[in-house]
């Protein structure tokens, strides 16, 4: 790596092991020590090995807090991380679906290079190849503890087997990097209920063991299908499996109930288990990847949340969202660790109103904006799907601002490798560039040119980002949620469309006929970038 955080160690290094140079020096140069002097000084800050912290959300949209535009409910504590360091304009996460974001953020690759990194099922397999070499492990290498609490839905187990929910589930967190787990092994729509620490499932009463299925277990099994009338939150589509807590999910199962949760206490739990372990790691530089499950179906915030917004669960599961972000800033304020601790805001894909249960999303949005100016949400590559909230915050170190560099979640890998001066292997990251000045407010700083936008991949549909210019391809000439203002549908579009972002953010005015240079431009890189493998 070419850094010049390098070069000022060793230029400073090399002055201050030369004693004989220094006696030379000392009297007759003082400029040339006062020059020694910074470039120690700057050596020592770009040394630091700030504690991390990656709050990502779960179906949050760019318009969905107050800082990025909402009115009518309020997010003050994600607001204040907002206003103290710097919030992203152009902050993407690279896939408009939870599996692939996530894959990318922790290998910095695109997940579209990997197939079967779509939205995993209850019993699907760890889809990160354990041999990959992953953000947690570079956190490792550059001496940090690093764990992750939430949710996880990347899978767990062996391919070909799948977690062993009552055995060891692995590989899974630990095996790419995690020292520590507590997770939700999927999405809470998905079975089974049940927290995940380390490799075991916690509180789980050997004698009444989980099973996990795709089938009903028996006919005698009830379902949301069969029992729809005991339903505390009704399933809108799919979604009507077993039921726990009164909510049918996706997917079967039985056994594990001295371990099953509460929807309700999810975000206490993650806040409780996040701030236990960064008080056990307070002495030493820490990772943590803070996935909250807010505000993914179901929606179910705690009860002292219900009822906070005018627009149902929805929305009162950002609040919680903001609260559980306000603890964690409590935590770092109590142990003194706010100005050593880099904190960086962002989300897995864009918003959805009813995503499988009827919470009301849709007939509670009234003027909510939750996608901000932006067309698309969930599951499309307009805009919406995943130009997301982004904020770093480093009190100290970064500046108070809005920037308008393009960043992505997928960054995140390089960016820190950089800001930790650790080397990264040839094979890997391949799709993770340095925006590390960018996060850290430096004016400087250069952002991405361009971005590949995933849906859930598999069907050739992609989102293309280069300068001010996006591409969109849409193979089957159908795109999905293109209006999170109405409910979940594909509507007719042409294969390909050209817009100019800077003239219609909102995507609506397709300008491929009129540029036909800039159109086979875009087309042609958009290939290259799919078909060479790499673009780091
Ligand atoms: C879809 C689910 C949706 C949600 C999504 C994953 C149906 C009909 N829809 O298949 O409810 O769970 O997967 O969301 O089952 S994500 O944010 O984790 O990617
Ligand atoms: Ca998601």
């Amino acid at each position: 790596m070419t850094d010049k955080g390098f070069l000022g160690r060793e230029f400073a290094e090399r002055l201050a092991g030369s004693s004989r140079f220094l006696y030379l020096m000392k009297f007759r140069s003082l400029p040339f020590l006062l020059i020694a002097f910074l470039a120690q000084t700057f050596s020592l800050v770009a040394a630091e090995k700030p504690n991390v912290i990656l709050i990502m959300a779960d179906d949050l949209g760019y318009g969905d807090l107050s800082c990025y535009g909402a009115k009518t409910f309020q997010t003050p504590n994600i607001d204040k991380l907002a206003a103290q360091g710097q919030r992203f304009t152009h902050g993407y996460c690279s896939a408009s679906t939870c599996t692939p974001t996530r894959y990318s953020l922790l290998t910095g690759t695109y997940a579209f290079r990997t197939p079967g990194t779509g939205i995993a099922p209850p019993n699907g397999h760890l889809v990160i190849d354990p041999d990959t070499f992953t953000l947690p492990d570079l956190m490792q290498k550059a001496g940090y503890q690093t764990a992750v609490v939430g949710k996880w839905h990347l899978g767990l187990g062996e391919k070909g087997k799948g977690p062993d929910w009552n055995g060891d589930l692995k590989p899974g967190p630990k095996e790419i990097g995690f020292h520590y787990n507590f997770l939700l092994p999927t999405t809470n729509d998905r079975v089974p209920q049940v927290y995940v620490e380390n490799h075991r499932v916690l509180n789980l009463d050997p004698k009444d063991p989980l099973w996990v299925g795709k089938r009903k277990p028996d006919p005698s099994h009830i379902t949301g299908k069969t029992h729809r009338d005991q339903l505390k939150m009704d399933w809108s589509h799919g979604h009507n499996g077993t039921i726990h807590n009164g909510i049918s999910r996706i997917g079967f199962y039985t056994g594990g109930q001295t371990a099953r949760f509460r929807d309700e206490d999810l975000a206490d739990k993650w806040v409780e288990k996040s701030v236990e372990w960064i008080e056990k790691n307070r002495e030493k530089p820490f990772f943590l990847f803070y996935a909250s499950h807010d505000l993914h179906v179901p929606r179910i915030p705690h009860e002292r949340f219900q009822g906070v917004t005018p627009h149902g669960f929805r929305a009162d599961s950002i609040v919680q969202l903001d609260w559980t972000v306000g603890e964690i800033m409590k935590a770092l304020d109590r142990l003194k660790l706010t100005e050593k601790t880099l904190v960086i805001f962002c989300s897995d894909n864009g918003p959805v109103m009813d995503d499988g249960y009827q919470d009301d999303a849709l007939e509670k949005l009234g003027a909510h904006k939750a996608s901000g100016p932006f067309k698309g949400g969930k599951y499309s590559v307009y805009e919406g799907g995943t130009r997301t909230p982004f904020v770093t915050s480093w009190p100290g170190r970064i500046p108070a601002g809005v920037s308008e560099k393009m960043v992505c979640t997928i960054d995140v890998a390089t960016s820190l490798a950089r800001l930790t001066e650790t080397a990264i292997p040839k094979d890997a990251f391949l799709d993770s560039f340095d925006v590390s000045d960018v996060l850290l407010g430096k004016k400087e700083g250069k952002g991405r040119g361009h971005l590949v936008q995933q849906d859930n991949g598999g069907r050739g549909v992609f989102g293309y980002r280069s300068g001010e210019w996006k591409l969109t391809h849409h193979p089957k000439r159908k795109a999905r949620n293109t209006t999170v203002e109405q409910k979940l549908k594909n509507v007719p579009v042409p294969e390909y469309q050209l817009f100019l972002l800077s003239e219609d953010p909102a995507e609506q005015n397709d300008v491929a006929e009129a540029n036909p240079a800039v159109l086979s431009r875009l087309k042609s890189e958009l290939r290259e970038l799919l078909e060479q493998g790499r673009s780091r």
